[in-house]
């Protein structure tokens, strides 16, 4: 494990002073063993303040060998757990150290470290230090020049950042390569590769001229499944150019697969490194999603080469700056791939289903947090989805051409620095004409999510219809005051339409910038039905009450995709609501007599649903998303007065009594034969594809001998993966023996691609069985789990603790001893996976009595722990306090 430092250490904002040193270039030198490697650095080091008598540089987990000023030795310094101080240094030298690490030995999955006998690295955030004494901060950038030796045979393939310049012969059947990355970096950004890997590439030209080597390392069994990356590689380079006119700027761009990755990918410079979970994919082993997620990531990693690389973070407060703005950028690249409304509706999902409970949590933060004990914690929904949301209004106010000339303004005055998000938000306002910097920059100091209540009259006499919009903002754990929450700028887009769904008039957008305001419409015959919030045009929640005959106009016909979406989900919330009144002992124990729901609000609904069947259209992909029922966890975050079980009673009713009454056009739906092959990647056949499963998942709810042996006929049938998961999905809602024996077949096929064999795990620990918990219990011991692997911890326990709501909260409290004892393993093994994992426990606020104190005391538990990484007692402490 890790050295830990004594007492954790709050870094604050306010405590920022720029470095005492710059660096003016740094050599590397790695000799790669199995069993060790050395690491030898020559750093140049220059005086900013003359005054300043020591050097500090930071370091952990490192064995010190050797220290020299201009090349010669010295005993002047001192070595601590956290880093190594040189005394009385002259104002510009040239410090030499040699290092030993252990990156076999490395189970944190930072620094150094080894996965399936690849050497690779993970320096975000504060990497770095665990491979050698620096000044490991954003803000210091240097050139670097690389030297890797390892054997030959077990380690062909030599990486780093930048260009390669040398490569040759290091005798005992040793072998070298030299790189040099001609762009200064930060630390962070470093990368380095050595394995026995495959690789497949292809040569594009940028608008310029220049060639640029695009490729794809991966294992080599592997490699088969790298086609599709390579091509969204490509796809980005090319969306970058056309979009923000930024280009790339090196001979090469490599990309490397990596089995063992905390994280989904990490932007190094010219090196990415990424989780293999988003590279690897084949029609066979990975679903139309997975290949979406795929390119979605490839492109924002890509992105970062300019907004993150080319320009980075002055230090790691400001880290929005890079993830927010890349973020809105993945953004725009994958609704163009796909549709708007799509991608729209799936950040709209994160942002309300996620980073909303984060911001009413114990963890709650500005997308600007002002104060941090380990910045891996940070790495959060509201840094880099509500920090996207910002972007995104600020697009949204300025449009989309003057938010062109913003960001090449951005680029322009900033290139090659480390810089906050004030340089941002000015760049932005000076090529706008907005300002940013004022009340609307307090979206990035301001922790929590604002409430936007409307109110609406209709006056028939005058025919004036009023819509009156007030802010309202709660006081979250990290600003408890109510004076701590001022009123933000919030943009709420808004359209009327008539009862029968014509339109009154086109979009418009009120820039909400007081508590409270009121807008006017005249010349209305009639109350007209408002749209409000279009697009999501703001990260708020939106308190309005529109009538259930309104909320099913809006379903029906208005053309935005969010607003139907929610208009869709108010209405299943209040069917919810119906079947929970019910309900006459609605706590813990099961309800005995049947519920129902009201005939009306049944036959309302399914004139809706089958409205989008064989009326609507909608493109089948969005269509697919209107269809698909909200996760319990949606509607206990949409019903947070009433306890779990009764919420997970009633849904489980509505979903069976819509599956029952919608039967014969899902089936009708499902009969017409398939244009598309089943291999085919085309946007068509993604859509496709999309919209029969929806129906298919649909119908599953209904739980009778027909839907099973649907399902197992679709299973049985299906060729790519996406049909074989979307069947065993369905056939997962029952204990049957046609479950038993798809998810046997599914082994078969897959024991040998880890990727899909996670999709395995995780059917299993989403089952909603009373007996999952001892099915989780019993994979962890299943020869191909390992806790040393993220994606297999979060496929089994994060499936079980995070996606399976009803089987986690088991009144037992047996969910959150099984957490528990993970966590306590796990940060001996991984800090940083561990504190993760600590999420669902830390939402204890929203349960009921009994629930809360069963997961207090497994947080208790927790905090107790002897020793604790810095990363779970941040997360453990907030939580408790
Ligand atoms: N910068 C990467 C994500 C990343 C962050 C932290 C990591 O390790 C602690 C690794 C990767 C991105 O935004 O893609
Ligand atoms: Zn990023």
């Amino acid at each position: 494990m890790t050295q830990r430092k004594k007492t954790p250490q709050t870094q604050y904002l306010a405590d920022y002073k720029r470095a005492d040193f710059t660096i003016e270039q740094v050599t590397l030198d790695f000799s790669l063993f199995d069993n060790q490697t050395i690491v030898t650095s020559k750093i140049v080091f220059k005086k900013t303040n003359n005054r300043v008598k020591n050097l500090h540089l930071t370091g952990e987990d490192l064995t010190l060998l050797s220290v020299s000023i201009d090349q010669k030795e010295t005993s002047h310094y001192e070595v601590s757990d956290t880093g190594l101080t040189i005394k009385q240094v002259p104002n510009e030298f040239t410090l030499s150290t040699q290092v030993l690490i252990h990156p076999e030995k490395n189970t944190l999955l930072s620094g150094l470290y080894r996965s399936n006998a690849i050497f690779c690295t993970q320096c975000e955030a504060e990497g770095f230090r665990r491979i050698t004494y620096f000044l490991d901060r954003p803000d210091v950038m240097t050139t670097y020049q690389v030297r890797i030796e390892a054997d030959k045979t077990q380690y062909p393939v030599l990486l780093s950042n930048g260009n390669l310049v040398e490569q040759g012969d290091a005798g005992q059947n040793r072998h070298f390569a030299m790189w040099h990355d001609p762009f200064p970096k930060p630390s962070y950004l470093f990368a380095l590769v050595a394995g026995d890997l495959a690789c497949i590439n292809k040569t594009t030209t940028t608008q310029s001229g220049r060639d640029v080597l695009l490729e794809i390392y991966t294992e080599k069994a592997f490699i088969n499944q790298a086609d599709y990356a390579l091509g969204a590689l490509e796809r980005s380079l090319k969306w970058d150019e056309e979009t923000f006119n930024l280009a790339y700027d090196l001979d090469r761009y490599m990309i490397v697969a990596i089995s063992d990755f905390n994280a989904g990918a990490m932007e190094n410079k010219g090196l990415n490194l990424f989780n293999a979970k988003y590279v690897l994919a084949s029609p066979e082993t990975a679903t139309d999603k997975d290949f979406f997620n795929i390119e979605n990531i490839i492109g924002h990693e890509y992105f970062h080469n300019w907004s993150g690389n080319r320009v980075t973070c002055r230090d790691w407060f400001q880290l929005s700056l890079k993830e927010g703005l890349t973020v809105f950028r993945d953004a725009l690249f994958s609704a163009d791939m796909t549709t708007k409304g799509y991608k729209r509706l799936e950040e709209v999902r994160t942002v309300r289903d996620h980073q909303f409970i984060e911001d009413q949590g114990p963890m709650s933060h500005p997308v600007r947090p002002s104060s941090y004990i380990e910045i891996n914690n940070f790495y959060t929904l509201t840094v880099y989805e509500k920090g996207g949301e910002i972007i995104r209004m600020m697009y949204q106010m300025m449009g989309a051409e003057t938010f062109k000339r913003g960001l090449a303004l951005y680029f322009e005055r900033h290139d090659g620095q480390a810089v906050t998000v004030e340089d941002f938000a000015t760049a932005m306002s000076d090529a706008s004409g907005i300002d940013l910097t004022g009340q609307f920059f307090r979206w990035y100091t301001q922790s929590g999510t604002p409430t936007v209540r409307v109110n609406s009259l209709y006056d028939a006499q005058s025919k004036t219809y009023k819509l009156t919009f007030s802010q309202h903002h709660l006081p979250t754990a990290d600003q408890a005051n109510q004076a701590d929450k001022q009123d933000l700028v919030i943009p709420i887009a808004y359209r009327l339409f008539d009862e029968a769904g014509q339109s009154l008039c086109d979009e418009r957008t009120i820039v909400l910038t007081e508590s409270e305001k009121t807008i006017e419409f005249g010349s209305l015959s009639k109350r007209p039905v408002a749209s409000i919030l279009r697009n999501f045009s703001a990260p708020v929640r939106l308190h309005f009450e529109q009538s259930i005959d309104d909320l099913h106009t809006l379903v029906r016909f208005d053309d935005d995709l969010f607003v139907r979406y929610d208009a869709l989900h108010h209405i299943l919330k209040s069917a919810v609501s119906q079947l929970i009144g019910q309900q006459t002992t609605p706590q813990k124990t099961p309800q005995k007599t049947p519920q129902s729901i009201p005939q009306s609000t049944l036959t309302q609904l399914v004139g809706t649903y089958e409205y989008l069947l064989t009326k609507d259209n909608t493109p089948a992909i969005e269509k697919a998303e209107l269809l698909a029922l909200p996760s319990l966890s949606v509607f206990f975050s949409l019903l947070p007065e009433h306890p779990l079980d009764a919420v997970d009673q009633a849904v489980k009713t509505l979903s069976a009594a819509l599956a029952q009454q919608m039967s014969e056009p899902l089936q009708a739906r499902l009969s017409t034969p398939c244009e598309h092959e089943e291999h085919d990647l085309s946007f068509a056949a993604v859509s496709e594809r999309s919209y029969r499963n929806a129906c298919l998942q649909l119908l599953s709810y209904a739980g009778d001998t027909d839907s099973i042996a649907r399902a197992k006929n679709a299973y049985d049938q299906a060729q790519g993966m996406t049909n074989r998961l979307a069947a065993l999905e369905a056939l997962n809602q029952t204990q049957s023996p046609e479950r038993e024996a798809a998810l046997s077949d599914f082994y078969q096929r897959f024991e040998s691609d880890p990727q899909a064999l996670d999709k395995w795990f995780a059917v299993h620990a989403s089952a909603d069985f009373p007996n999952t918990i001892d099915t989780v219990k019993s994979l962890a011991t299943h020869p191909k789990f390992q806790l040393t692997n993220p994606n297999k911890v979060r496929a089994l326990y994060g499936t079980f603790c995070m996606r399976n709501l009803a089987q986690f909260h088991h009144p037992s409290g047996q969910g959150y001893r099984l957490l528990s004892d993970l966590i306590a393993t796990l940060d001996t093994i991984n800090p940083s996976l561990a504190a993760r994992m600590a999420s669902p426990l830390t939402q204890w606020q929203r349960f009921d009595d009994a629930r809360q104190d069963l997961m207090k005391t497994a947080l208790t538990t927790l905090v107790n722990l002897q020793p604790i990484s810095d990363d779970l007692y941040e997360i453990i402490s907030k939580s408790l306090a």
